[in-house]
């Protein structure tokens, strides 16, 4: 039997509920074709970039930031499309300034905000974080923002919140692919207020020092990184404090593959692919995958006596 190493080869997280006719051959030439893409495209180097003041230009775990033409055009973001290679192109246009994001729900203090006074009210710090995709691929991104903590002092949570509920922008207009019915739109996350709170968790606003671009969820988007990618929403226009669980478009689009948690762990596999292992974009070997990606030691507290095979 043909192992076929990870889903990355096929575009899309339900790629196979949706497209079952595809024959198991003409998927495998099309992964072929996609790794030789991806291949061709993350060779380039950062040389293009001054990183002279910086203090590292490594993670934790001593691995390479990966270049920045990867991280800029290797994207998912199907709101403009489901083809990684093609979603730079597409969002170029998406219009970030303004933008405002509005903080509400069971809070004391509800308000909106302009990213640009965000910017001008929060340090922005460097987090050099590894990025895992559930498909099973990661990056490593030196991004720029701030901790989501910072921004959920200001609105002051209530007693009763539990849950924060993200929002992407809604506008079939500029972001086509929100007319594909077979999602629900607009994209929506959530984190548990603790994780939410957690000092990895940021709103990131650059990348490389640059300013985010669209393609990477410009102006605003979270990133948590000891969970999967899609957790890490792009392009917030609206965060709310609840005290219910939010259900995910993940979620609602495939209950059984993708759960509320998604955090990063090699030993609960997804129904289709094991989650063993990931491909480091711009390197050409596969590397274990690790618990919690790598940030156990920081947040595995915040899931002690859980089961995590039944909260994936
Ligand atoms: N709104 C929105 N956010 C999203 C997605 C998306 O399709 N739409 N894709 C997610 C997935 S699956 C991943 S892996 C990361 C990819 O982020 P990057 O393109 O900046 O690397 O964004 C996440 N956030
Ligand atoms: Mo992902």
């Amino acid at each position: 039997m043909l192992n076929i190493p990870s889903p990355e080869i096929t575009p899309e997280h339900i790629y196979l509920s949706r497209r079952k006719f595809m024959s198991g051959a003409s998927k495998i030439m099309l992964g072929a074709a996609l790794t030789v893409a991806c291949s061709d495209q993350t060779e380039s180097s950062n040389s293009d970039f001054d990183s002279g003041n910086r203090q590292t230009d490594r993670d934790n775990l001593g691995d390479s930031w990966t270049s920045y033409k990867s991280i800029t055009n290797y994207n998912n973001f199907y709101e403009f499309s489901v083809n990684k290679e093609r979603v730079a192109v597409m969002a170029q246009d998406l219009r970030i300034s303004p933008w405002e994001i509005e903080v509400g729900g069971m809070v004391k203090n509800p308000g909106r905000y302009h990213v640009d006074d965000l910017l001008s009210k929060f340090d922005q710090e460097e987090r050099v974080y590894r990025l895992r995709c559930v498909e099973g691929w990661s990056m490593v991104i030196p991004w720029t923002g701030f901790p989501l903590r910072r921004l959920l002092d200001e609105v002051e949570p209530t007693m009763n919140a539990r849950y924060v509920r993200f929002e992407t922008l809604y506008d079939p207009v500029q972001l086509p692919g929100q007319n594909d019915g077979w999602y629900s739109w607009p994209y929506v996350e959530g984190l548990r207020l603790d994780e939410a709170s957690h000092d990895l968790t940021i709103l990131a606003t650059g990348i490389y020092g640059r300013a985010l671009l669209p393609q990477n969820g410009a102006p605003l988007r979270l990133v948590v990184p000891w969970k999967y990618g899609f957790k890490s929403i792009k392009s917030i226009v609206r965060m709310d404090l609840v005290s219910e669980q939010p259900v995910s478009l993940w979620m609602k689009a495939a209950p059984v593959e993708y759960g509320f948690y998604a955090n990063v762990n090699p030993n609960v596999h997804h129904p289709r692919w094991s989650q063993d292992t990931e491909r480091r974009i711009g390197e050409l070997q596969r590397r274990k995958t690790l618990l919690f990606n790598g940030y156990a030691e920081q947040v595995d507290n915040l899931y002690t006596n859980m089961d995590l095979k039944i909260h994936f």
